[in-house]
Parts: structure tokens; C-alpha cells; sequence
């Protein structure tokens, strides 16, 4: 059984994915805040920004799952400590432990400015929609050097929204239930030919706005369609911001701060012209 290290495995994506891969790998879970354990698992408490702390958990595992981070819109200062300082420790840590895996977890906001009509694949230019769009830029960019430098394997999963359900209509196009989640991630670590891929992580949703078919191309079948959920979300949808709604980043595009989860974009008293 393949020995992974999950990163920021106490946070909410971290506790689906180890719910759901439970059995399957022996997980070393690892996180700043102290956590309650699925069994079988190990933890270590580890701070990324520090090196020290990145070489000792990457020390012996087969794999990476790197969610540790800041994971929405917020201050410099904190993307720039946990997303650039911290993504890069643990990119760097796996490689002198000669770890070759990594799955690396986008963002579906380092693409969040593209427009709402418009379907994209995996080869467009990055169009981040904030600071933590563009710390997940980084990171890809970060995976690409390490995979053509170094001769890593990373898989980058530009997620949407995980949840058990999709909670409003901008999450109808980028849901990802934990099953699915749990397939790419699997995908991430078994994948025989991976050097450098990006994906996107969303279900198969009607109303998607991607083209995943690099993820399919990788044998990816997801079982969930946000559609089941799509009458009872919308009948309760409220009218949002112009900008919000307009770009697939939603609320990323106009908030400097988003808190966790990402609520319901609220329309704002006078809309930008754009
Ligand atoms: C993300 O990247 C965040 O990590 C998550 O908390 C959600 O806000 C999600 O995007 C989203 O766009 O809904």
C-alpha cells in the first residue's frame, strides 16, 4: 500500500479526501491545527512556511496531496506566507526526499476572469480573479519547473467547489463531490504517464463552464451531476452582483477578502461599469 502525505488534511476538502480514500493508502495526514483522526492514519503537526517542518513530512511517502494554504481571498501577507513561501517548501522538500508525486490542488480562481459564457480548457492562459488566484498560478508554475527541472510527476487539479451538495448557482457549474474529488486525486497518484497535467476538479455538471477532457483523456469518469440538486438551488438564489456574475470567479472578482466557505454573492449597492 502507497504511503501519501496529505497537507492541510484537517480543512474541509483535506477531511472529504480522507474519508473517501480511507483504506485505500496508508495517509499521513499533516496540518498547523491539531485534528481528529479517521482510522488508520498517522498525523504530524507541521507549519509549511517552515522548511525544517516540510522535510520531516515528506520524509518516506510515496506521494504528496498538497491542500496546506490559504484557500480563498484574503490578505498579502498570509497567501503570500502559506501559498508562495509554503507551496514552495513542500515542492522543494519532496524533491530533496526524492518524493516524485505530487497533487497539486488549483484553483478554479487562477481562472476565475473568464467570462461565465465562455468554456475553457486546460490550455488557457491563466486569468486569476485575486491574490489567492494568482498564489495558485504560482503553484502551477511551481509544478511545471519541478516537473521539465527535476523530473517530478504533478498533477494540478484546478478545483471547483468540494461539498457534499452544490450550495448556489455559481457552484451548479464548478461542483465537485467528494467521490469525484477522491477519483482525480487517485488519478494524481497512480496515473502511470503524468509529468505535468492540469485538470479541472468539478463533477460531470451540466452546467459546467469547462472542457475536462484532458481529465478524461487521463481515464477521469466522475459519477455526480450538480443537476440534481440544480431546481432547489435556484429557487432559492437572490439576484447578485453585475461582476460577480458575470465571471466564473463569482464574489472572488470584487471581494479583497471572501471568508471560508465562500458565502452567496450579495449584490452591491451601485455596480462598476465594466
Ligand atoms: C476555492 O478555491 C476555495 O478554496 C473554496 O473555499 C471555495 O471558495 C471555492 O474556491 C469556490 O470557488 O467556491
Amino acid at each position: 500500500m502507497k504511503t501519501i502525505l496529505i497537507t492541510g488534511a484537517a480543512g474541509d476538502v483535506g477531511t472529504h479526501l480522507r474519508r473517501e480514500l480511507a483504506g485505500r493508502y496508508a495517509i499521513r495526514a499533516s496540518d498547523l491545527r491539531p485534528m481528529k483522526k479517521v482510522a488508520g492514519e498517522t498525523f504530524q503537526r507541521a507549519d509549511i512556511t517552515k522548511m525544517a517542518d516540510c522535510l520531516r513530512i515528506t520524509r518516506g511517502v510515496d506521494a504528496v496531496v498538497h491542500l496546506g494554504g490559504y484557500s480563498v481571498e484574503g490578505p498579502w501577507e498570509a497567501i503570500l506566507a502559506a501559498n508562495i513561501v509554503g507551496c514552495y517548501n513542500v515542492f522543494e522538500a519532496a524533491r530533496r526526499n526524492g518524493v516524485r508525486r505530487i497533487v497539486f490542488p488549483s484553483s478554479n480562481h487562477a481562472v476565475g476572469f473568464y467570462r461565465r459564457d465562455q468554456v475553457i480548457d486546460h490550455r488557457v492562459y491563466p486569468k486569476p480573479d485575486g491574490r489567492y488566484g494568482v498564489s495558485k498560478v504560482f503553484g502551477e508554475a511551481l509544478a511545471s519547473l519541478y516537473a521539465d527541472k527535476y523530473g517530478m510527476q504533478v498533477l494540478c487539479i484546478r478545483i471547483g467547489n468540494v461539498n457534499t451538495r452544490p450550495i448556489d448557482k455559481r457552484r451548479l457549474s464548478i461542483w465537485l463531490s467528494p467521490r469525484d474529488l477522491a477519483q482525480l486525486v487517485a488519478i494524481g497518484i497512480e496515473h502511470p504517464d503524468i509529468r505535468f497535467e492540469i485538470v479541472y476538479g468539478v463533477s460531470a455538471n451540466r452546467r459546467s463552464w469547462y472542457d475536462n477532457s484532458n481529465a478524461a483523456r487521463l481515464g477521469y469518469r466522475p459519477q455526480d451531476d450538480s443537476e440534481a440538486f440544480a431546481a432547489e438551488v435556484l429557487a432559492r438564489e437572490q439576484p447578485g452582483d453585475p461582476i460577480a456574475e458575470t465571471y466564473q470567479g463569482g464574489i472572488f472578482c470584487v471581494a479583497e477578502e471572501v471568508p471560508n466557505p465562500a458565502p452567496l454573492p450579495k449584490r452591491r449597492p451601485r455596480a462598476r461599469r465594466r
